[in-house]
């Protein structure tokens, strides 16, 4: 063989194992996708890219996340001080379905608006104009679903006035429930281990702050009354596979 001929060889092998390597890695990032669509609901959303804005840290609800009832409000939490005029907007089909006026927490880090209980199921674009003390504002948005077939798993325990659930094997137990309004859930650390209850997102924990715990030592409790009407997400922040749902109804 000629070293022209040798060197061709040598070409065409490089090629092929560069062209193998992509075609794998195009199939790896289809198969991520549909195990995505697999995991959202029945309705399978479309989710779209979300836009940031300017010291933006996390928002409850999650982007591309699907509740299985209405958020009780919209949280986005920033690392900068937040000022006037700033707002948010949440639409599904051109309707508005926010509630009230946007507020600014005491400690100017967090966004919030309050969200239609009844909004029907389907995919909502959350717009928000988050402003400084500058008077600059920047734009971002995110989006999320309600579909609330999926709650057809959760342990329906309406019409009790107290509910225990316990912490046990790093998980709650039970992870998924539905209580009516004004019913007292009691969390109990059956671990060795220290749990928190903490409400979305982590670590900011701001959308329902009256459910966050202190760390909860075996035997410890933890309690909170539910009366506003609506889907809680939450999480213990010391495991990250440790989540759970209440849905007040
Ligand atoms: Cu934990």
């Amino acid at each position: 063989m000629s070293k022209k001929a040798l060197v061709i060889l040598v070409i065409l092998i490089l090629i092929s194992i560069f062209a193998f390597y992509s075609l794998n890695k195009d199939e790896s990032v289809g198969g991520l996708k549909n195990e995505n669509l697999e995991k959202s609901s029945s309705l399978n959303f479309d989710f779209n890219r979300p836009k940031k804005s300017a010291h933006y840290e996390t928002n409850t609800p999650a982007h591309a996340s699907v509740l299985a009832a209405s958020p009780i409000n919209i949280v986005i939490d920033f690392n900068f001080d937040l000022a006037p005029p700033s707002s948010i907007s949440i639409k599904k089909d051109g309707v508005e379905y926010s509630v009230g006026e946007t507020v600014i927490d005491s400690n100017k880090l967090v966004l919030r608006k309050n969200f239609d209980a009844d909004a029907p199921n389907g995919l909502y674009k959350v717009d928000y104009n988050a402003c400084w003390p500058d008077r600059s504002c920047h734009q971002g948005y995110f989006e999320f679903a309600i579909d609330r077939d999926t709650a057809v798993p959760f342990q329906d325990m309406r019409n009790k006035s107290e509910i225990t659930i316990r912490m046990s094997e790093i998980k709650f137990l039970p992870k998924d429930l539905i209580v009516s309004p004004n019913t007292k859930v009691i969390w109990v650390n059956d671990d060795d281990t220290i749990h928190y209850v903490n409400t979305d997102s982590h670590p900011a924990h701001t959308y329902f702050e009256k459910q966050n715990s202190k760390a909860l030592n075996k035997g410890e409790l933890h309690s909170v009354v539910f009366s506003k009407i609506g889907a809680y997400p939450y999480h213990c922040s010391a495991h990250t596979e440790m989540t759970g749902n209440i849905i007040v109804q």
